[in-house]
């Protein structure tokens, strides 16, 4: 056999053991819209991911994220992902409410106390009930990335006490369950779309805000604000959404390549917003907010006051989505 004809075959036959799938992967370039803004750890994680799909794909499957709500808020582009006119997006659950009301059990105030109870919750059997009842939405969540533990920012006074709420103009995600866990600590509640709240703040037209603290740093709120407080009333999960439509036409393959990867992203995701974490309230600090942490009794007294909106939302959410959090919680807190 000629030398040249010889190398050849040994290069074919090489790629065909290093990666014997490859046929099933097509080119897909995938559109990830995203609300917050380009340096905030969901970049991280995609990066980690798209290491995880070059790996897996041999460089097939790309994608791009957008940011800053470029393609459209959360809800409008979670719709577009529901009608196939988009592939993805990392939203919060909570302005989905509308869509599935079960992933309104995220939203209920002092559910998780700790990121592993709010890991174990999602990351389990229960995430995937609820992943069961996106796909019959048109909605495939390949993991549950983190946005976090939500605390209140504004420019009027420190939040020590539920009472210091009363008459804050605040803004809320669309959704009830924030709506009247606010008013009912007595703040003037409006919810609005993420894509507003920069420049409410700044006109005033709202004066407080709720969001972790990477996210209030990332998406420069706390320039227009004068207190931080730690209230950490709830946890909100990203979902990594990926269109049904669009999901239903790729092989197996690349669908399962996703999902792994997904879940690749998940983990950095994770790990640098607690490092953030640290570094976005230093910063704020030093830009000259006031901070707070609550006191473990208010809290206990917050989630007392807060009893009302879980009988108001209990039936809509599922009674039963609702116990299965509570009594997996209740189970690992009695270990
Ligand atoms: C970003 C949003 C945001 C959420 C909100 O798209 O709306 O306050 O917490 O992080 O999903």
């Amino acid at each position: 056999m000629k030398k040249s004809l010889k190398a050849a075959l040994l290069v074919t036959v090489a790629c065909a053991v290093a990666s014997p799938a490859l046929a099933d992967f097509k080119q897909r370039n995938i559109r990830v819209s995203n609300g917050i803004a380009e340096d905030h750890p969901v970049h991280n994680g995609m990066d980690a991911m798209q290491q995880c799909l070059d790996e897996k794909t041999g460089g097939k499957m790309k994608m791009t994220g957008f940011w800053g709500g470029a393609l459209g808020g959360d809800l409008q582009s979670t719709q577009s992902l529901r009608s196939g006119v988009l592939d993805s997006v990392v939203t919060s659950s909570s302005p989905l409410v509308g869509i599935e009301p079960a992933l309104g059990v995220f939203d209920l105030p002092f559910l998780f106390r700790t990121n592993e109870e709010a890991y174990a919750v999602m990351d389990g059997e229960f995430g995937d009930y609820i992943n069961e009842k996106l796909e019959k939405v048109g909605l495939i969540n390949l993991a549950y990335w983190e946005n976090g533990f939500r605390n209140v920012s504004n420019s009027k006074r420190p939040i020590t006490k539920w009472e210091d709420f009363e008459g804050l103009k605040m803004r809320v995600m669309q959704n009830n369950i924030f709506l009247d866990t606010f008013s009912n600590f007595g703040a003037n509640a409006t919810p609005m779309s993420f894509g507003e709240v920069f420049s409410a703040l700044e006109t005033k037209a709202i004066d407080a805000q709720e969001n972790p603290y990477v996210t209030i740093d990332t998406s420069k709120f706390f320039e227009v604000q004068n207190y931080i407080s730690e209230t950490k009333h709830t946890y909100t999960p990203f979902l990594f959404l990926f269109s049904k439509p669009i999901f239903d036409t790729y092989s197996p393959e690349e669908q399962a390549a996703l999902r792994d990867c997904a879940v690749v992203g998940r983990d950095v995701e994770r790990d640098v917003i607690q490092e953030l974490n640290k570094t976005s309230l230093a910063k704020m600090e030093e830009a000259g907010l006031e901070f707070n942490v609550i006191s473990p009794e208010e809290q206990q007294r917050m989630l007392e006051k807060s009893q009302e909106v879980y009988d108001t939302h209990k039936d809509e959410i599922g009674a039963d989505v609702v116990e299965m959090v509570q009594s997996t919680l209740a189970e690992m807190r009695a270990q």
